[in-house]
């Protein structure tokens, strides 16, 4: 029995979705299948090694995050939301997704050139999910952002104290409960009570956001995923903004 068939069982579970020709952009011989299972069973420690083995073999850092990481990671998302696995074991696919994650961030940052602009980024008050934020950072610096991530669970304080330190040109507040997206509300109407709402352009996210809901709570655009946040950030980096003081 391969990796691939011990890790995708067909018994009515989710099953492990392989990349559509994932050997095209790996070295001759590589195999993918046991970072997808150490992934999957959250092998922090085992996935931080593959990982840097994948970068020393020169492999391409997106190709990394995209069939190296995201197979074992989207399977358990897919049992934790047909509540096969529950919050113990998803946490650990995350702590171990997180591991590879901290080694490709650097490299993709890397290739970007100069800052094309300040971008504060941080999930909203009472949310703990922080996968989908830390993704769309990573391609942010890699498009030429300079990023503060504030992590999860953000006070609307926490967010106005810092774009105003950093004089940030947009800010994403990124939402993954129906329970806390109401905070991506909340955060930009103190925007407005702080006086700062026409400095920054406010961008929201998040598995449960809509562009109706973006509409709706003021914010500036709606980013589906890490691809469409980065075109949103640069076409909202040409439109007027008052000046920081
Ligand atoms: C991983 C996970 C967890 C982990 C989080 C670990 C971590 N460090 O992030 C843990 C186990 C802690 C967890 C906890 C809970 N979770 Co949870 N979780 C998930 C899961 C499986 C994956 C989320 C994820 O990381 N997706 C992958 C990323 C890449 O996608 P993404 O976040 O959507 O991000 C992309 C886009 O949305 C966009 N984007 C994201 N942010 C931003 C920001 C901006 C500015 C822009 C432009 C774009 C953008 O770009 C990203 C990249 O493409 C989802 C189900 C699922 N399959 O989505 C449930 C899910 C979100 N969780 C859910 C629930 C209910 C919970 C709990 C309440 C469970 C409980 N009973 O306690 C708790 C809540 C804890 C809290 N207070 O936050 C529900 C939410 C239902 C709802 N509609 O409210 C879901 C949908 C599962 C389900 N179907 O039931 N969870």
């Amino acid at each position: 029995m391969s990796n691939a068939e011990f890790i995708a069982p067909t018994n009515g579970n989710p099953v492990l979705i392989e990349p559509v020709d994932w050997q095209q952009r790996v070295p001759e011989g590589w195999e993918w299948q046991s970072l997808w299972e150490a992934v999957e069973v959250g092998n922090h420690i085992y996935t931080d090694e593959f990982v840097r083995k994948a970068i020393d073999a020169e492999i391409d850092p997106r190709v990394i995050l995209d069939d190296g990481l995201f197979p074992g990671f989207n399977l358990q998302g897919d049992r934790f939301s047909a509540q096969v696995i529950f919050i113990p074991e998803m946490l650990i696919t995350a702590r171990a997704m997180k591991a590879g994650l901290a080694l490709i961030r650097p490299l993709l940052a890397a290739m970007a050139e100069k800052p094309v602009g300040t971008f504060v980024m941080g999930t909203v008050l009472g949310d703990m999910h922080d996968i989908g934020q830390s993704i769309v950072t990573i391609m942010l610096e890699n498009a030429g952002f300079n990023v503060i991530n504030l992590g999860t669970d953000i006070h609307p304080d926490k967010f106005i104290e810092t774009a105003e330190k950093e004089k940030a040109d947009l800010v994403g507040f990124s939402a993954l409960l129906s329970t806390t997206v109401y905070y991506q509300k909340v955060t930009i109407d103190e925007f407005e009570k702080a006086g700062h709402r026409d400095k920054v352009k406010i961008l929201i996210g998040g598995a449960p956001t809509t562009q109706d809901w973006a509409d709706e709570c003021g914010a500036d655009g709606w980013g589906r995923d890490a691809v469409q946040a980065v075109k949103l950030a640069l076409e909202k980096m040409k439109e007027p903004r008052t000046a920081w003081n």
